[in-house]
């Protein structure tokens, strides 16, 4: 590997998927999603390199070009694999960000897997990256990255992008190695959060566990300043319009409506997580049945559940009761030919979900935490017709951005989702088409291209344009 990347993105994974073609030659195929195609553009302009896991444990493989992007695969083997991400990534650190929905697992080989593999990304990192360049890592796998990069290469401008919630002070504190995490942040010139909250629990904690001096979002550490700042993360609003605008698209959607007996959709899109608060949701809508408000045939709930992190017990155990709920929910209120629920444990392509946006009547998005939720954000800009209502949980970045167009709800409060729920399925067209308007300016303004171009110049700012009070 040679040191001629100006710009640099370290991420957990890298940003292809390995597919099968129809010849049976596997292939390498960019992965769906706004992070990659917000970055994927830079990339090509700035010669950028793509640092990331494949996904497979126990490969090793060669630098290789794809798409126009330099990808540099970093090896994982099945122990890493299992002790850094499924266990310190999304075993503690997960559940600890998201309010301790689930109670995070404290374990020292698993705190020792994630130092190991941190540092196996930033070697790479300052392996490709040219005099002076540009990092950008992202997310909760690699906290540490930041500091152990600076130590190699003082040189470099480093940012780091939050995409989950970072917690409050009282949670944050349980971590055993919370000193650890807040010091290889630090090794960013600039640390990026979803929101102002998180940007400001960060320089709070600080100052509480480093005795940092801060002055107002700049935490000032080992003689330079660390800006925390809040870049709320979008979609790729021109895919999603290229999406809708296709006729096979809009046929699909209408086929979905005229295959649920045209009864009015509401829709659930997610990872198959415990943050998402899909239990709620269920039984939320199923008590609408049991109370009467509702009957078989009148209303569907089609609920997506993306296959996620299947080897992790958490998982396992949701995945054991949103099934039953499931089989409840259809057992005592469907009828013949007409289940309440459809539930679909898989994956699917950009344009069936495009079609799923574009056939519900109610998007239904109620996490208990969620950094952003970008299903919400994507039911906004693909429903250019203005209908259709999204209800939206309070504990979502999103809410931040949609709280005026958006059905609001708590979703630990079952009652209050099944009002909102009945308000949503009940409104006026004026009513949704007023909602949505004001929901879309924020999506369109505000969309991926927006946030990666607000990050980056915030990132390269010099220092001498910053205000004189902020020099250490
Ligand atoms: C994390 C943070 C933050 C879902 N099912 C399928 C599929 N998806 C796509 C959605 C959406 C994405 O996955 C999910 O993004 P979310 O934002 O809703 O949630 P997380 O996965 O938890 O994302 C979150 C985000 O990072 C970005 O910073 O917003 O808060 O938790 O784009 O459409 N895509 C395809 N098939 C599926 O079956 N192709």
């Amino acid at each position: 590997m040679s040191r001629g990347s100006e710009f640099v993105v370290v991420a957990n994974r890298l940003p292809v998927d390995r597919i099968v073609g129809e010849d049976g030659v596997p292939r390498w195929r960019r992965s769906p999603g706004g992070l990659v195609s917000a970055i994927a553009p830079v990339m090509r302009r700035r010669n950028g390199t793509w640092i990331g896991w494949t996904g497979a444990p126990d490969e090793h493989l060669e630098p290789f070009e794809e798409d126009g992007m330099s990808l540099v695969p970093i090896s994982q083997s099945a122990e890493d694999v299992e002790l850094y991400y499924e266990g310190f990534s999304n075993a503690t650190l997960w559940p600890l960000y998201h309010d301790v929905v689930a109670p995070p697992v404290y374990d020292r080989a698993m705190w020792d897997a994630y130092v190991r593999v941190n540092r196996r990304f930033a070697e790479a990192a300052a392996e490709v990256a040219s005099e002076g360049g540009i990092v950008w890592v992202q997310d909760y796998q690699l906290q540490l990255v930041p500091a152990m990069l600076r130590d190699l290469r003082p040189d470099l401008r480093i940012g780091f992008f939050l995409h989950i919630p970072f917690p409050p002070v009282e949670l944050f504190w349980q971590l055993p190695w919370r000193r650890r995490i807040l010091e290889g942040l630090l090794g960013a010139d600039l640390v990026g959060f979803q929101l102002p909250g998180a940007a400001a629990n960060f320089v709070r904690l600080c100052k509480r566990l480093l005795d940092t001096r801060n002055i107002k979002q700049d935490v000032l550490w080992d003689g330079r300043v660390v800006r925390a700042r809040a870049f709320p993360i979008s979609v790729d609003v021109s895919e999603l319009d290229d999406l809708v605008a296709r006729p096979e698209v809009r046929e699909r959607a209408q086929e979905i409506r005229s295959d649920l007996g045209d009864c009015t959709l509401l829709l659930g899109v997610d990872r198959l997580d415990y943050t998402k608060g899909i239990r709620q949701r269920l039984e939320a809508f199923g008590e609408l049945f049991e109370d009467g408000h509702l009957k078989p045939g009148e209303a569907v709930f089609v609920q997506i559940a993306t296959p996620s992190r299947e080897r992790v017990e958490q998982y396992q155990l949701l995945r054991e009761e949103i099934e039953q709920e499931v089989g409840r929910l259809n057992g005592d209120y469907g009828e013949i030919g007409f289940p309440v629920v459809h539930y679909m444990h898989s994956s699917y392509d950009r344009a069936e979900l495009a079609a799923l946006y574009l056939a519900a009547d109610v998007m239904v998005v109620t996490p208990l935490r969620d950094g952003m939720n970008l299903v919400a954000k994507e039911y906004v800009a693909c429903r250019a017709d203005l209908r259709g209502a999204l209800v939206l949980s309070e504990f979502t970045g999103a809410a931040d951005e949609l709280k005026r167009g958006a059905f609001l709800v708590n979703p630990y409060d079952i009652d209050g989702l099944k009002e909102r729920l009945l308000e949503a399925l009940g409104a006026e067209p004026a009513e949704l088409a007023r909602r949505m308007r004001s929901m879309r300016r924020r999506v369109l303004e505000h969309d991926v291209d927006r946030w990666a171009h607000a990050f980056l110049s915030e990132l390269e700012r010099p220092e001498r344009e910053r205000p004189d009070d902020v020099q250490p």
